[in-house]
């Protein structure tokens, strides 16, 4: 440990608390023993983990730099202002809110500086791609407004704007939500910026999924569109588990009064400077290579799946994640998540737009490559990957599973997760 900071001090941990000390060993021999292609998960970065894991944990600081509720904030309001500074600088955006310590927060947050509770929203149905937090039942966002679902299109199965435009004409909602959890495909912000502005709407797009293939240059950017941008920071962006939100300059304070007293109490300021090295890495050429390389590595795999018989939704994909349908195959999502993690590949299944199935069971499953790509891979490990998932899923063996696995621990070997110093 160096003499000036306590923190991420593993032996400490050790000798305080063995058994958790313990899952943190099992979960990066986890993480490093297997492939993994959950399309919102990374490998964030020591540099992350190091601010996650300090001394700034301490400090209440509800408020904003300058403006706090509480003494002694003179040290972390450089560092919000710091991360702030970096995400108005990396996204071109008026104002930025580093506090909400989720998507799902964030998205709270923006409804609650929008909409009042029974207002109408229009938003991607989630059996379509979309998201909890826009509109289901269960959610906040189901239970206090009123949602009208947009989805794709039965032929293209790619976002119908004709049907956005047709209900957001009928129902007059006070605010249009583009983005999801499960759209391959690129997003036509125009599009939405100019039904939102039709009708009198505002435009959010929830970037969760893609913002770090805006911050890496890969693709384009909703900021000069969007209203209101929510994400979290944690999936390609390589970032903190955690949330934030950028905002045309005339809904800041609306946006900073939702976040903070609305919705939040103190910020995680540990979590708010880890956001902040995250956005540091994430201005780097090294991390625009990245990002692309995610794009071209999402293509390859999706391309070796489909050549196993497994079909790409909207026939292949333009971001970092695919969506397939399985029927072909006669296999269920959930058998072939099974059999994907019998055999050391992690994936969810998923529903497909229009899905006989339920969603417990689902007709297809989603993969991605922000993980794989950080590990190094490239096009050629993407083939083997295709491969790999293609003979777990076709098969109920365990001595298969068993055989794949063993060839998946050859694969992280060559490329590990978190390198052994
Ligand atoms: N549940 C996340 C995902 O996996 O896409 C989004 O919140």
């Amino acid at each position: 440990m160096s003499d000036v900071f306590y923190g991420s001090d593993f032996d400490e941990l050790t000798n305080t608390d063995p058994e958790i000390a313990q899952i943190l060993i099992d979960e990066l021999s986890r993480l490093r023993g297997g492939i993994q292609l959950i399309a919102s998960e990374n490998f964030t970065s020591p540099a992350v983990l190091t601010a996650m894991g300090s001394t700034l944990s301490n400090k209440y600081a509800e408020g904003y730099p300058g403006k706090r509720y509480y003494g002694g904030c003179e040290v972390v309001d450089v560092a919000e202002t710091i991360g702030i500074q970096r995400a108005k600088d990396l996204f071109d955006a008026d104002h930025a809110n580093l506090q909400p310590h989720s998507g799902a927060s964030a998205n709270i947050a923006v409804f609650g500086a929008f909409l009042s509770p029974g207002d109408t929203f229009l938003s991607m149905s989630l059996p379509h791609g979309g998201h909890l937090t826009h509109g289901a039942k269960v959610s906040f966002s189901g239970k206090w407004f009123n949602p009208v679902h947009y989805g794709v299109a039965e032929g293209t199965e790619d976002i119908d704007y004709d049907q956005v435009r047709a209900l957001a004409r009928e129902h007059k909602p006070k605010m249009i939500i583009a983005g999801g959890s499960a759209i391959p495909r690129l997003i036509d912000f125009k599009a939405f910026r100019e039904i939102a502005d039709e009708v009198g709407a505002i435009l959010h797009v929830d970037a969760a999924h893609f913002i770090g293939l805006v911050a890496g240059k890969a693709i384009h950017s909703p900021v000069p569109y969007a209203d209101v941008v929510s994400f979290t920071t944690h999936k390609v962006l390589r970032g903190p588990r955690s949330g934030m939100i950028l905002c045309k300059q005339e809904h800041a304070a609306a946006i900073d009064k939702a976040v903070f007293p609305m919705m939040q109490g103190g910020p995680l300021m540990h979590v708010v400077a880890a956001k902040a090295v995250a956005l540091k890495e994430a201005a780097t050429h090294e991390y625009q290579k990245y990002a692309s390389d995610v794009i071209v590595n999402a293509k390859a795999m999706t391309a070796g799946l489909e050549a196993e018989g497994m079909r790409p939704v909207t026939g292949g994909t333009d971001t970092h994640l695919a969506l397939l349908d399985l029927q072909g195959l006669g296999v269920s999502g959930r058998d072939a998540e099974d059999r994907c993690g019998a055999s050391g590949i992690v994936l969810n299944k998923n529903a497909i737009p229009y899905d006989p199935a339920p969603p417990s069971v689902a007709s297809g499953i989603r993969v991605g490559t922000p993980s794989v790509t950080t590990q190094g891979m490239g096009v050629t490990e993407m083939a083997t990957i295709a491969r790999l998932i293609s003979r777990a899923v076709k098969s109920d063996s365990a001595t298969e599973h068993a055989a794949i696995k063993a060839e998946v621990g050859q694969l992280t070997d060559a490329f590990p997760a978190y390198p052994r110093g």
